[in-house]
């Protein structure tokens, strides 16, 4: 299996890391401390050097309960940083929702386009359509605002695979080739402790689908549920999490840790046919 996102192509010899890239004053875990375009390049830029393999840039938080913000501020907040990092020759994917920032992303030649609303926004999937970048399908159930109120399922895991695949068929029928899909279950979108812990026991079940699978787990509530900590000090949990998530099948890891997370799955890459 190998990935398709513009110019680049992942082979998938090897789980990839993706690096966040948060242009907000209000990300739940590291909000403010890279909101100018700056400190964001050069946080980029530092991942890049610790090993990430994909650069996720994104203006705006989706954290349970955030504010939505206007297309203005998000297109300012993350096309410089997308245009600095893109010109460098560097793979970046746009971590939003609105069909004008993937467009104006996709003109800086962003690589991928990483929508938590799955390309259902009028125009998202045509824009994908006429470029030639990866897009990651996400499920989430509700909106920022709502989804972590009562996310209810009768069956997470059948739910979660039904949509992604309906993604995928939207995304078929629009013309878009099967190399540059990634899916991905949502954690924490519209999910309890229990579905998040059901969905990863479901990681091989997704990975079966036949597209690669990227996990989303760094630094998230679940893992504070888990450790009783902070957001800044889920570190060895994160890390942990992007390894059980590897192991049940996931191709791609969504992190801020980039460091850790590449020296740990180098062990594992390093150990796992020899023992
Ligand atoms: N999680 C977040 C944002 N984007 N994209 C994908 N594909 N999968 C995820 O699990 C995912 C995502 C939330 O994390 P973060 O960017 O750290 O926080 P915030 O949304 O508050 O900026």
């Amino acid at each position: 299996m190998t990935l398709r996102a513009g110019k680049f192509y992942f082979p998938f010899d090897r789980p990839l890391i993706m690096g966040i890239v948060n242009v907000t004053p209000d990300s739940f875990s590291d909000g403010g401390r890279f909101f100018t375009s700056e400190s964001a390049v050069e946080h980029a830029l530092k991942l890049m050097e610790e090993g990430a393999d994909i650069l996720d840039v994104g203006g705006e938080s989706t954290r349970p309960g955030a504010e939505e913000i206007s297309v203005e501020e998000e297109l300012r907040r993350v096309l410089p940083v997308v245009e600095a990092l893109a010109v460098r020759g560097l793979p970046v994917s746009i971590d939003t929702q609105k069909p004008l920032v993937i467009k104006e992303a996709l003109a800086a030649e962003a690589c991928m386009i990483n929508d938590v609303n799955a390309l259902q926004a009028e125009g998202a999937m045509e824009l994908a359509a006429a470029s030639e970048a990866a897009i990651c399908f996400v499920h989430r159930q509700g909106t920022a605002k709502t989804m972590q109120s009562a996310p209810y399922y009768d069956d997470v895991v059948a739910e979660v695979k039904a949509f992604l695949l309906a993604r995928v068929e939207a995304a078929l029928l629009a013309g878009i080739d099967r190399s540059r899909f990634i899916l991905d279950p949502g954690f924490g979108f519209g999910k309890t402790q229990a579905h998040n812990i059901r969905l990863i026991s479901a990681l091989p079940a997704l990975a079966a689908m036949g597209y690669p699978i990227l996990a989303g787990l760094s630094r998230k509530r679940m893992l504070g549920e888990i450790t009783g900590r902070a957001p800044d000090e889920r570190l060895a949990a994160s890390v942990a999490a992007a390894i059980i998530a590897v192991q049940k099948g996931a191709a791609i890891v969504r992190v801020h840790d980039v460091a850790a997370t590449r020296d740990a799955l180098a062990v594992i890459g390093a150990l796992k046919e020899k023992i």
